[in-house]
């Protein structure tokens, strides 16, 4: 682990023991913390004030029952959260992931992550993220829908146009904000549609947020490949996921000239050495929500497609030159690394968010493999969110190029200013440091402006 600088060290202690058991959370601030010596040696004012304890410190937390019925009948009851981090930019901006996994530990990592990604987007908002640890597999349309109004009937008091602004995440796609949006609608009996983002497009949302993910971290990589002369033409990519994230990136490389030979969900990873169908996978994916084994009962045995179970290997052994973890954090661990590395990988894009263990970053860095931080790279899908903000506040709605175009601008200045804040502080080609710097200082000069609060 790196050393943290001394004035840091109990800065982290303290996060740790007020945190207690929410070791994502720990990982995530010791991650900023770690980038942060160098800033203070520079600007010792922004350690004035506790500034940087209260920017690991949400804002407020909001825990919830969610009592819903199923199709049989019986009552039903999850947990679910809103973490409102940081407002000093903006409303606080964020998405809601069900998955059973969540919990108040990763709900805070998530939004302390989001808080720094969203002030490299450049665009005004703040930070949050909520969910439940509500498993939507295998649930019936209508049982999304009771539990996405009950939800709802509980969240619509704390978030609006101005205070909160929620999207989607794991398991949160345009059905389920179509329910929530339905349920917010009737119970404040406004038709307020900058209150949510990742809305379908008939109902005030804005084209490209689908895409936004995927297509910004893959412009995010060809911004970081044009640095050492190359691009996506003729290189081999593994993108793990096949969510939302995962399929946009798999269009956008497609476009680019790469080839995605692999992709994955919690089942297991499917290698298809022609490069993976991209309708196919939608199909399987997004109209029939079914599992990626589908991929080669359909495409048939013995064309150069496999697939792997979970537990039976990793995704990250399948050689590749680019690598883009979108499915969930801690997914690519050191023994992933060190394998990519020793396969050749020549650059890391971060889909997900903290889907890179510290230790397989670190190898990564040391063998010289351009790597680019979640907070980064998957800046795109809540830029293209803030879009939708703006097109809901001007009762406006913009073109898929327009959109996809300001998206593209985002990115590369997303690029731009990490490699160029890595550089004024001493590492360059460090994107991870340049992102976190990069993303602090905005915070920091708001929340100075803003005074104690
Ligand atoms: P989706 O729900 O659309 O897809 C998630 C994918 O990841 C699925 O293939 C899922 O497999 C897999 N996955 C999720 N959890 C696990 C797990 N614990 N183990 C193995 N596989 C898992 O979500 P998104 O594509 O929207 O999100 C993917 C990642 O990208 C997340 O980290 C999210 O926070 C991040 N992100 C999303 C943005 C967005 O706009 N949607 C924006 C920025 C970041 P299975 O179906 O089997 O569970
Ligand atoms: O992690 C993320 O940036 C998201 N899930 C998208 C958030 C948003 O508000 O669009």
């Amino acid at each position: 682990m790196m050393q943290l600088d001394e004035k840091l060290e109990p800065i982290l202690a303290e996060v740790m023991r007020r945190n207690a058991g929410e070791p994502e959370f720990h990982q995530a601030v010791r991650e900023v913390l770690e980038s942060l010596g160098r800033v203070i040696a520079k600007r010792p004012d922004f350690a004035d004030d506790a500034l940087i304890e209260r920017i690991c410190e949400p804002e407020r937390q909001i825990i919830f029952r969610v009592p819903w019925i199923d199709d049989q009948n019986k009552v039903r009851i999850n947990r679910a959260f809103r973490v409102q981090f940081n407002s000093a930019l903006g409303p606080y901006k964020g998405g809601i992931r069900f998955h059973p996994s969540v919990n108040v530990g990763i709900i805070k990592f998530l939004g302390f992550e989001q808080t720094f990604k969203n002030a490299l987007t450049g665009m005004p908002i703040g930070g949050g993220k909520g969910g439940s640890d509500f498993d939507p597999k295998g649930k019936s349309d209508r049982e999304i829908m009771r539990f996405c109004q009950s939800f709802m009937t509980e969240l619509h008091r704390h978030i609006g146009e101005y205070t909160d602004v929620p999207a989607g995440d794991i398991g949160v796609g345009g059905r389920e904000i179509g329910y929530m949006f339905g349920q917010y609608k009737r119970l404040t009996n406004r038709y307020e549609a900058g209150v949510l983002t990742g809305k379908a497009l008939f109902y005030g949302g804005s084209r490209a947020r689908t895409e936004a993910t995927g297509y910004g971290n893959t412009y995010f990589v060809e911004s970081m490949l044009k640095t050492r002369g190359t691009s996506f033409d003729g290189k081999k990519v593994v993108v793990s996921g096949s969510g939302n994230v995962a399929i946009y990136s798999l269009e956008k490389v497609q476009e680019f000239g790469g080839t995605v030979v692999a992709m994955s969900d919690s089942s297991g990873y499917i290698v298809d050495e022609n490069g993976i169908d991209l309708k196919l996978m939608q199909e399987i994916k997004e109209i029939r929500r079914a599992r990626i084994s589908e991929y080669l009962r359909l495409k048939g045995e013995g064309k150069g497609v496999w697939f792997v179970k979970a537990g039976d290997g990793s995704i990250w052994d399948v050689a590749c030159d680019v690598a883009m973890p979108s499915a969930t954090q801690n997914e690519l661990t050191g023994k992933d690394a060190k394998a990519l590395v020793k396969n050749g990988v020549i650059a890391v894009g971060e889909g997900a968010n903290m889907p890179t263990t510290p230790d397989a970053t670190r190898i990564f860095q040391d063998a010289g493999v351009m790597f680019a931080p979640g907070k980064a790279a998957n800046a795109g899908g809540v830029a293209t969110s803030a879009l939708e903000m703006q097109q809901n506040a001007s009762r406006d709605s913009w073109s898929f190029e327009q959109t996809e175009a300001r998206l593209a601008s985002i990115m590369r200045n997303i690029h731009d200013t990490c490699a160029a804040t890595a550089e004024e502080y001493g590492a360059p080609g460090d994107y991870v440091l340049g992102a976190n710097i990069a993303g602090f200082v905005r915070v920091a000069e708001a929340m100075r402006a803003l005074g104690v609060i």
